[in-house]
């Protein structure tokens, strides 16, 4: 325990430190602040910024600091006949916020109160022929939407419902020669893009598609000089890509290729020591989803004093516990 307390110390003291009230005080001013620049801006996906923000409260162990029953129903008043969620209330059902709904509500251990049946046949509904998803009824394919539908699914215990094979398949289509994934079959490779293949491959037990060696080298040589990691080859590192990149890395057991102290330092380079947040870049200007990534990728990257997150399903490991163990 005396070297444990020992290297925590050692370790901050080389790196500085993660202003964990700050980033809390930050987030609960955002959901407060209705009218703010940030808040207009993500009026049209205020479901998402609700998952990114109560993560990284859960993650600082500040998840009490919000009113449950206000955030619940809330969610409840953005879900459509057709099952699906809105990224508001009155906002078109789109599988990129019912996602997000449904993770929110696990934060809270609240899926009971979904018609679960309703929630999986809305996204079961938007598999193709194929084995590949669109995002609402519109049509738009990505392997975004596959990985949205397998971990939606596979959280509210529903995966009979689709055509896993067919999913795996249609994502083993849009693996590359470079071992990584685009957004469809002869997309190129994008760190966002191998985060939702691995991760759907992850969850439905088909890892073995993956190419480890190769994908592993894609994925670390995304580290640049500053630590920070970029999410192509020749573009600049920001702080998501600490999520992208990191937890592919995780999952397919690779992550010891990449400088981890570098990283830690960079994404704490990314705060705003004053105000709280995190930026994409040191001395950008802070929001909700880059602080929502810095903290989950210091989560994987174990830095002391913050919940552990699942690369795969991108909840709080206790949280993913809570609903594989005692089902
Ligand atoms: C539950 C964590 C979680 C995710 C849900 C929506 C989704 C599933 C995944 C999105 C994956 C993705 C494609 C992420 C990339 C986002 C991003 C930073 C895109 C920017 O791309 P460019 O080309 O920027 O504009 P670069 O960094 O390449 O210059
Ligand atoms: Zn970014």
């Amino acid at each position: 325990e005396q070297r444990q307390k020992l290297l925590v110390t050692y370790i901050r003291d080389k790196m500085g430190e993660l202003a964990a009230e700050k980033h809390v005080k930050y987030i609960i001013s955002v959901e407060k602040k209705k009218d703010s620049f940030e808040s207009v801006v993500m009026e049209h996906l205020r479901i998402n910024g609700a998952y990114w923000g109560l993560t990284t409260l859960d993650l600082l162990e500040k998840l009490h600091a919000v009113d449950v029953d206000e955030v619940v129903s809330w969610i409840i008043s953005c879900q459509h006949e057709s099952g699906g969620f809105g990224g508001n209330v009155g906002h078109d059902p789109h599988i990129l916020y019912t996602l997000s709904a449904v993770q929110v509500l696990a934060l809270f251990d609240k899926l009971a109160i979904l018609d679960i049946e309703k929630v999986s046949n809305y996204v079961a509904g938007l598999q193709n022929e194929d084995g590949s998803f669109s995002g609402d009824e519109w049509g738009e394919v990505d392997t975004r939407f596959s990985y949205i539908a397998i971990c939606c699914l596979s959280l509210l215990c529903h995966l009979d419902k689709i055509n896993v094979e067919k999913a795996v398949k249609y994502i083993v289509s849009c693996k590359n020669l470079d071992g990584g994934f685009g957004s469809t079959p002869g997309g190129e490779s994008h760190a966002g893009q191998i985060f939702c293949c691995v991760g759907a491959l992850a969850i439905t037990g088909s890892l073995h598609h993956v190419d480890k060696d190769l994908l592993g080298w894609w994925l670390c040589e995304r580290q640049v000089k500053s630590g920070g990691l970029n999410g192509r080859p020749e573009k600049l590192p920001d702080v998501c890509y600490s999520w992208w990149v990191l937890s592919s890395l995780i999952i397919i057991d690779r992550v010891h290729w990449i400088n981890k102290e570098k990283l830690v330092k960079f994404i704490l380079d990314c705060q705003d020591t004053e105000n709280g947040g995190i930026s994409d870049r040191p001395d950008d200007a802070v929001d909700v989803y880059h602080t929502y990534f810095g903290v989950a990728g210091l989560s994987l990257l174990e830095y002391p004093g913050l919940k552990a997150i699942d690369p795969a399903y991108a909840l709080p490991v206790d949280v993913v516990n809570r609903i594989f163990l005692l089902r």
